[in-house]
């Protein structure tokens, strides 16, 4: 009995100097283990007689559960520690100040676009989108142009197969409008054309527009004057005046191209607008009345008008940039200028 008394006061002397995980565990294995000092008592039992036997076991298990208890909680207390070290070791202090981190800007295109779409939702207008590859039917035939019609050569189009195309214009999302959608109607849609124009200072083949549309009773082209004034001098300034040019477009009767004075040299001329004091920067039109027709619109009731701003060019003019090929090579030192 007195063994019993001195293994476990001797155990439980070395478990409380322990002070790491594996020298615990490893005095477990010595104290508890197969061969360890209290399971070795047990061995000795039948040595003793039978009556002595139960008072025996009963106190070596005693000296067991004893150890045990005082086991887990020194290895709790050891985990603890280990896990407030940690904690402590891994302490951010938020306050600190951080180093210099650069901030991005948006892309002149991204910023121009904003601008515009900002006055026309506050006129009331919606944003609605298009496919880039898009039926031959919306970007063509919907619009007035059918198969083998001349005005098919004013834009060289890159043809997926003969149904489908890359858009080379945003006015097939006129049509789709018109098609899903009741007058009135009032949208702006946004998106990347492409053609097969070569590339040079003023075209690439990829470039943006921002198509308008509206369609309602008794829409007139003074309307669509004001709106595009409205557009022009909220991007270039009170004192932009504009110029309305006969054109032609076979989905808009009558049609125009825009002039606004030249924000570089207000007007007076200078090499961006190669001395006129003027630049183009849009088509627009009355909607022809055949378009509403084909898009189940009566022209009797309904009028509209549409125009298409060429988003590259009104960027380049507002910036004076002049070459439309940095809008996409993305050198960070021309983008760096437009924060
Ligand atoms: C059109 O694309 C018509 N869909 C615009 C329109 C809409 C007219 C609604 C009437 C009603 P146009 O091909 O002129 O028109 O192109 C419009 C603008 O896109 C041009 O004024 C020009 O600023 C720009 N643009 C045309 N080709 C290129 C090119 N290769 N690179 C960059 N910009 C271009």
């Amino acid at each position: 009995m007195d063994q019993i008394t001195e293994i476990l006061q001797q155990a439980l002397s070395e478990l409380r100097s322990t002070d790491t995980l594996d020298a615990l565990k490893e005095l477990r294995v010595r104290v508890l283990g197969k061969k360890g000092s209290i399971s070795t008592l047990m061995k000795g039992m039948g040595k003793l007689a039978p009556e002595e036997r139960p008072v025996f076991g009963q106190k070596v298990n005693e000296a067991r559960t004893a150890f045990e208890t005082e086991f887990e909680a020194k290895k709790n207390e050891l985990e603890n520690a280990i896990k407030e070290a940690k904690l402590a070791s891994e302490k951010i202090d938020v306050t600190l100040p951080t180093g210099a981190v650069e901030k991005g800007v948006l892309h002149p295109l991204t910023q121009v676009y904003r601008e515009v779409r900002d006055v026309c939702m506050k006129l009331g207008f919606n944003v609605v989108e298009g496919p880039e590859m898009e039926l031959d039917k919306f970007n063509f035939e919907l619009l007035n142009i059918p198969k083998e019609h001349p005005a098919r050569d004013m834009q060289d189009t890159f043809y997926i197969n003969p149904e489908i195309v890359l858009r080379t214009h945003t006015s097939p999302v006129q049509a789709r409008t018109m098609l899903t959608n009741k007058p009135p109607i009032r949208v702006i849609c946004p998106g990347k054309v492409y053609r097969q124009d070569d590339v040079d200072a003023t075209h690439s083949p990829v470039f943006r527009q921002i198509e308008g549309l509206v369609i309602d009773k008794g829409v007139t082209f003074a309307d669509l004057r004001a709106m595009i004034d409205t557009i022009l001098k909220a991007l270039y300034g009170e004192d932009t005046q504009t110029r309305f040019r006969p054109g032609f477009f076979p989905f808009t009767e009558p049609s125009a191209e825009v002039d606004a004075t030249c924000s570089l040299c207000k007007g007076k001329g200078c090499p961006a607008c190669k001395g006129a004091g003027m630049i183009e920067v849009l088509g627009c039109g009355m909607v022809n009345p055949r378009v509403l027709e084909m898009c189940g619109l009566d022209p009797e009731v309904y009028s509209g008008y549409a125009f298409g701003l060429g988003l590259d060019r009104l960027s380049n003019i507002k910036y004076g940039v002049t070459d439309i090929r940095l809008n996409y090579e993305n050198d960070v030192r021309f983008l760096r200028q437009f924060r």
